[in-house]
């Protein structure tokens, strides 16, 4: 599994939409972090975060498509297939423990704590 960067390095908030015109107050404290899939893995593969954040899945893995879905009873999301370079986000709505696969490569998994 490649690291490209320290792995604390992708728990940094990298948008903060605060600054955002027009948005309500709930939305503020919103936050979206960044996840790579690299290497046939995501990276980091484990990640904190509070409800109603948002993370933003990169393929950042050369000419692999990924794909990056949830099953669970309480939250489910399903990309499609993602060419490399495209990226997608997923708000995690609900409390709990997630894991987000690749159907391509089955072997890929993001733990995501919705706190
Ligand atoms: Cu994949």
């Amino acid at each position: 599994m490649t690291r490209p960067c320290p792995p604390a390095a992708g728990l940094l908030v990298l948008t903060l939409l605060a600054g955002a015109a027009g948005l309500s107050p709930a939305a503020r404290a919103d936050a979206v972090y960044h996840i790579s899939q690299i290497g046939r893995a995501f990276s980091p593969d484990t990640l904190e975060i509070k409800r109603g954040e948002t993370v933003r899945i990169v393929n950042d893995d050369g000419e692999l498509i990924h794909h990056a879905y949830v099953k669970s009873e309480s939250f489910n999301f399903d990309s499609g297939e993602q060419d490399p370079g495209d990226h997608i986000d997923i708000r995690f709505t609900v409390p709990g423990v997630f894991v987000v696969r690749c159907d391509i490569h089955p072997k890929m998994h993001l733990t995501v704590t919705v706190r």
